[in-house]
C-alpha cells in the first residue's frame, strides 16, 4: 500500500509540516490501536515520521511499553465527540484516545505541535475538542479563468490548488498535501470553487461532479468534506427549466436530483455554498421569494444526505445612489435577514461576514450575529488579503480575528460569536499553487491561524502564532523566533495605521482593491463611502440623525456607538461625521491622528524591514528573498498610502500638521 502522506512536489514549502517538525514523534516507540480511514492516515504518518528519526511503530499489540499510545477506543473518549480526544501522559507513556478515528487525527498534530514537551513530566488527563463541527475554508477558485478575475477571484497566491487548464488537477499529490496542512490545524471542510459561479463552474454540480470527486478524494484521508458552490439559477441554466422558483415543484425536484447525483459521487459531501441576490448573482428575490424559501429549497434537497446548504448573508444593494444618505450597505445584512430569523430548516446555515461591510481593516462585529437567535450562522472572515495587502503586505490577522470571535454582540454576560456561529467559522482561502502556498510566505500565518481560532475561537491568538513559529522553523534559534514575532504581532494595527483611518474604510482602488484612492469608490454604485469634505469626515450612522444603523444592535453596544463621545476611537469614522477638530480619547485631533499614525504606520513598516533582513542568515535563501521583496514593495505602498492620505486631509481640512513634517 503507498503511503497517504504525500510527496511534496519538488519546490514546494511544506509551510508548518517541514520533516523536521515530526522529530520527537518520530524518534519515539509508537502504539497505534483502532480502525477507520483516518488511523491509517495516522500511521502513515507516524510510520513516515518513524523512518525519518529512529522510532518505531506497532500495530494493535498489548503488552511492552510505548512512549506514545494512540487509540480509538469508542465510548472511553466518547464525551470528546466525534473529532476530540483524551490527551494524557503518566508513568511515561503519552496517550491520545479518540473515539473516532477523525479525533486520532486531530490527536496526532496535538503531539506534533507539543514536539518534545509530549514526551516530559507528567499531564493529567486533559478533554480537547472543537467549537464547532464546521472549520471551512471556501475558495474563490474558478475552474476556466475569469476575463476580469482571473483564475482566484481576490487571490494572490498564483493559480488554483484545484483547477488547471479548464479541469480538475489530474496529479492531486498537492492537493492531499493542502489537505495535510489544514488538518494539522485543525480545518475539515473545503469549498472547492468560487461563490460568483460562472457558466462553466455551474456544470460542476452534475455533468462535472466526477472532477469534484477527484478533488474529494485526495482530501478525505486528512478528514476533510468537500463542498460545492452553486449558482441559484442551476435548474435554468443546467436543467433548462423556465424558472428557478424555489416554491416550484418542478424546480424542487430537479434539486433533489442534483443533490442525490452529487451524494452517488461523493457520499461523504458536505453541502452547497450559495451566494444569491448579491453583486448580480441569481436569487429567489426574483420569484418574489425571501432567502429562507431559497435556502430551505436547497436544505431540502440535502437533507437526506445530512448535507448543509450555507446560505451567504453577504446582500446588499450595489447599485447605490451616492447622492442619497439615507440608504446604508452596512445596514444590509441585517435588514435583509433579521426579519427571517427561525424560518430557517436546521440544515441551512447562514454565512455572515464578520463585518458589515467587507472584510476592511477595521469594521464593528456584525450585528447580524447578535439578532439571529433562532438561526444557525457561520462567520466569515477573509484569510485571502483584499483589502489588508493582498499578500504583497504582511499583515497577520489573527487579532482582528480574535477580537470578532470574543465580542459579546449581548453584552459582558452573553455568547461570544464564536460561541453563537454554531454553523461554523469560515475563511475565505488564501493559498493557491504558489511554491510558497500564500504567495507571502509569512501570509502562511493566517491560514494557520484560522484553522486554531475555528477549534478554539477564546485560544490566544499570539500563543498560535508562537505555536505557528515553532512548527514552521522547528530548530529556529530565539533570535530567529523573536523576529518573527516582532515582525508580525502588530502588523495588522500596523497596515491600519496607514490605510484607511479610524474604521471608515475603503479608499482603495477601484477594481482590484490594491492600493490607495481615497475618493476611489466615493461617488460609486457601491455603498462605501466617507463624506470627507473640507469641515469634516465619517458616516453618521447614529439613530438620532443618521442611518440608524447603530440601533441594529443590542445593548450595550447601541448606546456606546450611538454617541460620538462613547464611540470608541477606532471606530468613529464608521459611525459618526466630526470636524477634523474632533478630540479623540487619546486626546489627538482626527486631523493630527490621522497624520501621525500614517507617519508612524510607515516607520513600523520600515522597522520590520530592517529586521528581516536581520534575519537572512537563519532563515533560507528563497524564503528569506521572497519576503524582503514583499517588504520593498510593502514600504513603497505604505509611503504611497501615507503621502496621498495626509495631503488629502491637509489640502482638505487646512489643518497644519503639529509637527511640520513634509506632507504634500
Ligand atoms: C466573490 C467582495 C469581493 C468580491 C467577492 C464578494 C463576496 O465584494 O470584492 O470579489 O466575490 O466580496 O464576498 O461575495
Amino acid at each position: 500500500m503507498p503511503s497517504t502522506v504525500p510527496v511534496l512536489p519538488e519546490g514546494v514549502d511544506p509551510a508548518w509540516l517541514p520533516p523536521d517538525a515530526f522529530r520527537a514523534l518520530g524518534s519515539r516507540r509508537t502504539l497505534i490501536h483502532g480502525s477507520g480511514p483516518l488511523v491509517e492516515t495516522v500511521h502513515d504518518e507516524v510510520t513516515l515520521a518513524c523512518a525519518q528519526f529512529g522510532g518505531q511503530v506497532v500495530r494493535d499489540a498489548t503488552s511492552a511499553s510505548y512512549d506514545l499510545v494512540l487509540r480509538v477506543a469508542g465510548d472511553d473518549g466518547a464525551e470528546v465527540g466525534e473529532e476530540g480526544f483524551l490527551y494524557e501522559r503518566a508513568a511515561g507513556t503519552t496517550t491520545v484516545t479518540a473515539a473516532g478515528h477523525r479525533g486520532l487525527l486531530y490527536g496526532l498534530f496535538h503531539v506534533v505541535r507539543l514536539g518534545e514537551d509530549a514526551f516530559r513530566g507528567t499531564r493529567p488527563r486533559e478533554a480537547h475538542r472543537p467549537a464547532t463541527a464546521l472549520r471551512m475554508l471556501d475558495h474563490w477558485d474558478n475552474v476556466a479563468v475569469h476575463p476580469v478575475m482571473g483564475q482566484v477571484e481576490r487571490g494572490y497566491a498564483g493559480g488554483s490548488l484545484f483547477w488547471q487548464d479548464g479541469r480538475a488537477r489530474g496529479d492531486t499529490e498537492r492537493v492531499r498535501a493542502y489537505g495535510r496542512l489544514l488538518a494539522a490545524c485543525g480545518v475539515n471542510a473545503v469549498s472547492v470553487n468560487n461563490v460568483n459561479v460562472h457558466d462553466v463552474e455551474a456544470h460542476l454540480l452534475t455533468d462535472r461532479i466526477g472532477e469534484v470527486a477527484q478533488i474529494a478524494e485526495a482530501l478525505r484521508p486528512y478528514g476533510i468534506r468537500t463542498h460545492l458552490s452553486v449558482t441559484f439559477a442551476a435548474p435554468v441554466v443546467l436543467g433548462r427549466l423556465p424558472t428557478a422558483d424555489p416554491l416550484d415543484g418542478a424546480v424542487r425536484a430537479w434539486w433533489a436530483k442534483a443533490a442525490r447525483g452529487v451524494f452517488e459521487a461523493i457520499p461523504d459531501f458536505g453541502g452547497f455554498v450559495v451566494k444569491a441576490d448579491s453583486e448580480g448573482r441569481p436569487g429567489p428575490f426574483a420569484y418574489g421569494r425571501t432567502h429562507a424559501d431559497g435556502a430551505n429549497m436547497l436544505a431540502a434537497a440535502l437533507a437526506p444526505y445530512d448535507g448543509t446548504v450555507h446560505w451567504r448573508a453577504f446582500v446588499y444593494d450595489h447599485r447605490q445612489d451616492w447622492r442619497d444618505r439615507s440608504t446604508d450597505r452596512a445596514r444590509a445584512a441585517y435588514d435583509h435577514f433579521a426579519p427571517l430569523d427561525g424560518e430557517f430548516d436546521a440544515n441551512a446555515v447562514l454565512q455572515v461576514k464578520h463585518g458589515p461591510m467587507d472584510f476592511q481593516v477595521r469594521e464593528p462585529v456584525s450585528p447580524v450575529f447578535g439578532a439571529l437567535r433562532r438561526t444557525r450562522v457561520a462567520v466569515e472572515v477573509q484569510a485571502t488579503q483584499e483589502y489588508t495587502g493582498q499578500q504583497r503586505h504582511a499583515c497577520w490577522l489573527g487579532p482582528m480575528w480574535s477580537e470578532v470571535l470574543r465580542f459579546r454582540p449581548g453584552g459582558e454576560q452573553g455568547l461570544t460569536v464564536g460561541e453563537l456561529a454554531t454553523g461554523g467559522s469560515v475563511a475565505v482561502s488564501n493559498a493557491g499553487d504558489d511554491p510558497f502556498w500564500t504567495g507571502h510566505p509569512l501570509a502562511q500565518a493566517n491560514l494557520y491561524t484560522f484553522g486554531r481560532l475555528a477549534w478554539r475561537p477564546d485560544a490566544d491568538p499570539l500563543r498560535i502564532l508562537d505555536e505557528w513559529i515553532a512548527l514552521t522553523f522547528p530548530s529556529a534559534p530565539e533570535r530567529l523566533a523573536a523576529g518573527l514575532r516582532a515582525v508580525l504581532r502588530n502588523s495588522w494595527r500596523t497596515y491600519e495605521k496607514y490605510t484607511a483611518p479610524l474604521g471608515v474604510g475603503f479608499m482603495v482602488q477601484p477594481g482590484h482593491h490594491y492600493g490607495p484612492a481615497v475618493d476611489g469608490y466615493e461617488y460609486s454604485p457601491w455603498g462605501t463611502y466617507h463624506f470627507a469634505d473640507r469641515d469634516g469626515i465619517g458616516v453618521d450612522r447614529s439613530a438620532a440623525t443618521g442611518t440608524g444603523y447603530a440601533s441594529q444592535y443590542g445593548e450595550p453596544w447601541s448606546a456606546l456607538y450611538e454617541s460620538a463621545v462613547s464611540c470608541p476611537d477606532e471606530l468613529l469614522l464608521f459611525f459618526h461625521h466630526v470636524p477634523y477638530g474632533h478630540v479623540l480619547k487619546s486626546g489627538k485631533t482626527v486631523a493630527q491622528h490621522i497624520y501621525d499614525t500614517h507617519f508612524e504606520g510607515v516607520e513600523e513598516v520600515e522597522e520590520a524591514r530592517r529586521v528581516w533582513a536581520g534575519l537572512a542568515d537563519l532563515v533560507a535563501p528563497a524564503r528569506h528573498a521572497r519576503v524582503a521583496e514583499r517588504y520593498d514593495e510593502q514600504v513603497r505602498g505604505a509611503r504611497e498610502w501615507r503621502d496621498q492620505v495626509n495631503s488629502y486631509f491637509l489640502r482638505k481640512s487646512g489643518i497644519p500638521d503639529e509637527r511640520g513634517r513634509t506632507i504634500y
